[in-house]
């Protein structure tokens, strides 16, 4: 997702979506679900009853875990609800938001366990596609995984980086760890591979793809190897990194990163779908017998 300028607040966004002209200082809105109307309550249930029936084949269990603890299959949800059932879970709360908002807002309320969600839910010409995220993507996408402790420490503990990266020029390495293992993730369970991704698993064609396409590469999950990764943000993903479990992730964040920016930098980037050395590829699902 594009990169908004991060730092000092800046004025409302010009060409993003949201409207930013009520924003608190840390960039939250009220999320006004009254306003939320039969129209938008119905793509709600229309993107959530197509991805439901996907999920359940291509999810991780702890993603379908901590979607059932939300119950939002009937419309937009309500985020004050969920944030008590969260609460007790794992400490996480939800914040409203307009959209996409500066790094340092962003990074200082996941340190905060708060996760942004957005308010506004896409158009119905925009339901295979939309360049930023809505509230479907932010909560069917993100949200269940808050439920499971060790994948909420691990994103607390990305957030806790924000403000050294910023210091250390580290914003686009840091920034790449999100993408790939937090949007665009996979995991091997039993040997299966599951998508556990916001992104793909808010998307009905990527949710597909990222498993069992044979296209793109699948590398097993090496921080440093995430970190150098270049991504598009206007298409499938070309590479996708897989975990074997959260906790290897969660320890890939621990200690601080300022001595690692200078080494990547001094790196070559690896492109979207290039092979690396020391790379071990992950192969694709193949379809089970029946
Ligand atoms: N803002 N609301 C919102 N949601 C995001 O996922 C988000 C953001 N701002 C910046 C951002 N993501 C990325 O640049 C992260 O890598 C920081
Ligand atoms: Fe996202």
């Amino acid at each position: 997702m594009p990169d908004v300028a991060s730092h000092a607040p800046v004025p409302p966004q010009p060409g993003l979506r949201g409207d930013y002209g009520h924003v608190a200082a840390d960039w939250t809105v009220a999320q006004d679900w009254e306003s939320c109307g039969a129209t938008e309550h119905s793509i709600w249930r229309t993107l959530y009853d197509r991805q439901i029936r996907l999920v359940r084949d291509y999810a991780a269990p702890e993603f379908l875990k901590g979607l059932a603890a939300l119950d939002a299959a009937d419309g937009v949800p309500r985020f004050e609800a969920a944030s008590e059932r969260l609460r007790r879970l794992t400490g996480w709360t939800l914040v409203a938001v307009p959209g996409l908002i500066p790094d340092a807002p962003f990074f200082a309320h996941l340190a905060a366990r708060r996760f942004p969600v957005t308010v506004w839910i896409r158009r119905p010409d925009e339901l295979d596609y939309l360049v930023e995220p809505d509230v479907f993507h932010d909560f069917f996408g993100h949200v269940p995984l808050l439920a499971d402790p060790v994948f909420a420490g691990y994103l607390q503990s990305y957030g806790e980086k924000g403000a050294e990266a910023i210091a250390h020029g580290g914003l686009k390495p840091l920034a790449r760890l999100y993408w790939y293992m937090v949007e665009f993730g996979l995991i091997l369970r039993d040997g299966d591979l599951r998508a556990y991704g916001a992104g793909m698993l808010s998307s009905a064609g990527e949710t597909v793809f990222s498993v069992e396409d044979p296209g793109p590469l699948r590398v097993a999950f090496e921080r440093d190897r995430v970190m150098r990764t270049d991504y598009r943000i206007d298409d499938f993903q070309q590479t996708y990194f897989v975990l074997d479990d959260f906790a290897r992730l969660f320890r890939a964040t621990e200690g601080t990163f300022a001595g690692l920016y200078p080494r990547l930098a001094a790196l070559a980037t690896i492109a979207p779908g290039e092979c690396a050395e020391g790379d071990r590829i992950v192969p694709p699902r193949t379809r089970r017998a029946a």
